[in-house]
C-alpha cells in the first residue's frame, strides 16, 4: 500500500496546496471535509476531478468537533502521516467566536492526537501541527524564533497554544512522532478573502475594473511578515520527513505594515496611493484625488498584535527550507489572479 496522507483543512487554503504537493510526490491523500449545504471545495476542484480517473485523492466527511469520525476514518485509512490545518483560522472572529474557536483549534486538535493512539498508531503516523505566529502576540523579543516566550494576544491565539502544548506533551508522552510548525503569514491568490492581503488585493482589483469605490480597513500599521503559502506547505512536508520530530518557524525574516501591503497592490495596478490624516480619520487618494482607502475602526481587534517578524534559522539548517516567493511577487501575483477573477466575475472564496 503506499504511503497515505492525511490533511484536514484540505479545502482550506494551505489543505489545497498541500495536497497537490503530495499528489505530486506519489502519495495517496485522503482529506477530511466538513459537510456544508454548499459546495466547499472550489480550492480542490482540480485534484478532485482528476481523482475520478486516477484515485490519488479521497474525501471523507468529518469534523474536528466529532471524535467518532475521527477515529473511524484513521481506523479505515490508516494514515502514515497526518496535517492538521484545521481550525477556525480568523483572528478576529475568534473574539466573537471564542468557544467555538477553543473548541475546534485546542480541543480538536486533542481529539485528533487521541484519535491517533485509540487507533494503536501512536508510533507509525507521523503528525504535524499547524501552530501559527500568533503565540508570540505581544511582542517579547524580535525577531521570533522556537525558543522566543508565548504572549498570546487572541482566543485563536490562546487555543493554538493548547494546540502547540498538546502537540508536545504526546510527543514527549507517548514518544510520538509529532511536530509544530510554528508559522508566520502566508497568503497566495487561495487565502480567504476576509484576511488583509487578499481582502485588499480583491479590493483593488474590482476598483481598477470600476466595481468597487472605496476599501475599508482597520489597523494600517499592523507589521506582518509574509510570505507565499506554496512554499509553507513545502516546509510543513519536510517536517515530517525528520529523523526526529521537532518543532520549526517558517518566516520569511522581513516584515511590512499593512499601509505597504495597500500601496503595492496599488502600485500594480500603476495607481500610487497618497494618505492624509492619522487614525481613524485616515485616508488614501488615488492619482485623480479620489478616496480609495478609508479606515474603519469596526476592523480593529479588542487586542491587537501589533508586529511579527519571524527567524527561520533552524528550517534554513535542518531541513533546508527557505521561502521562495519574494514580497513583491507575492502582491503582484495575488493582484492578478484577482484582476482575472474579478473580471470573470469568479472569484475563491
Ligand atoms: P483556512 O481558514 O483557509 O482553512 C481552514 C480549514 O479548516 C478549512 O478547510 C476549513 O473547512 C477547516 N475547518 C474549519 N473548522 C473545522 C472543523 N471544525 N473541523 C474540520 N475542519 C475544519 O486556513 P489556512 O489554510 O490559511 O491555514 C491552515 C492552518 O494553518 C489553520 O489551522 C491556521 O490556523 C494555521 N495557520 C495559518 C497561517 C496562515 O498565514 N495562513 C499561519 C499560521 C497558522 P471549511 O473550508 O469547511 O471552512
Ligand atoms: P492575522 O491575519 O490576524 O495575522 O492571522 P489578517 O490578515 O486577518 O490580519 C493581519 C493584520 O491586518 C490588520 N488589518 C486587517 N485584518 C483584516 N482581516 N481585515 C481588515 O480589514 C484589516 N485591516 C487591518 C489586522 O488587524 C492584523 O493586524 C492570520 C491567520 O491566517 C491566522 O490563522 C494565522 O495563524 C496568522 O495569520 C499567522
Amino acid at each position: 500500500m503506499s504511503p497515505s496522507k492525511s490533511p484536514l483543512g484540505i479545502t482550506g487554503q494551505d489543505g489545497s496546496y498541500l495536497a497537490e504537493l503530495l499528489i505530486e510526490k506519489g502519495y495517496q491523500v485522503h482529506g477530511i471535509i466538513r459537510r456544508s449545504s454548499s459546495f466547499n471545495t472550489g480550492r480542490i476542484e482540480h485534484l478532485y476531478k482528476d481523482a475520478h480517473e486516477n484515485p490519488k485523492m479521497r474525501l471523507h466527511h468529518g469534523d474536528l468537533t466529532d471524535s467518532t469520525c475521527l477515529v473511524h476514518i484513521i481506523s479505515k485509512v490508516l494514515p502514515t502521516e497526518i496535517y492538521n490545518l484545521g481550525a477556525q483560522s480568523h483572528v478576529k472572529v475568534s473574539f466573537d467566536m471564542s468557544e467555538y474557536t477553543a473548541d475546534v483549534d485546542a480541543v480538536g486538535t486533542l481529539r485528533l492526537l487521541d484519535a491517533i493512539r485509540t487507533c494503536g498508531l501512536a508510533h507509525l503516523v507521523r503528525f504535524y501541527q499547524a501552530s501559527t505566529s500568533e503565540l508570540y502576540g505581544q511582542v517579547q523579543e524580535i525577531p521570533q524564533s522556537e525558543t522566543t516566550p508565548f504572549y498570546p494576544r487572541s482566543p485563536y491565539g490562546v487555543a493554538k497554544m493548547y494546540a502547540y502544548w498538546i502537540t508536545v506533551n504526546y510527543r514527549e508522552a507517548y514518544n510520538m512522532y509529532a511536530c509544530n510548525g510554528i508559522l508566520f503569514n502566508h497568503e497566495s491568490p487561495r487565502r480567504g478573502r476576509t484576511f488583509v492581503t487578499r481582502k485588499i488585493t480583491c479590493a483593488v482589483a474590482s476598483i481598477k475594473l470600476g466595481k468597487q469605490e472605496c476599501l475599508y480597513l482597520g489597523n494600517l500599521d499592523a507589521k506582518r511578515d509574509w510570505g507565499h503559502a506554496r512554499d509553507y506547505v513545502e516546509g510543513m512536508w519536510r517536517m515530517l520527513q525528520q529523523e526526529k520530530a521537532e518543532d520549526f518557524v517558517l518566516a520569511t525574516g522581513e516584515m511590512h505594515t499593512v499601509r505597504e501591503f495597500v500601496e503595492k497592490s496599488f502600485k500594480a495596478i500603476g495607481e500610487t496611493i497618497r494618505w492624509e490624516g492619522a487614525a481613524e480619520e485616515e485616508v488614501g487618494f488615488d492619482s485623480q484625488g479620489k478616496i480609495r482607502v478609508r479606515v474603519d475602526p469596526a476592523y480593529y481587534r479588542p487586542t491587537e498584535v501589533e508586529l511579527l517578524l519571524g527567524n527561520p534559522a533552524k528550517a534554513a539548517e535542518k531541513l533546508g527550507w527557505k521561502r521562495q516567493v519574494e514580497f513583491d511577487a507575492l502582491v503582484e501575483e495575488m493582484v492578478k489572479a484577482d484582476l482575472t477573477g474579478v473580471a470573470a466575475g469568479d472569484v475563491f472564496n
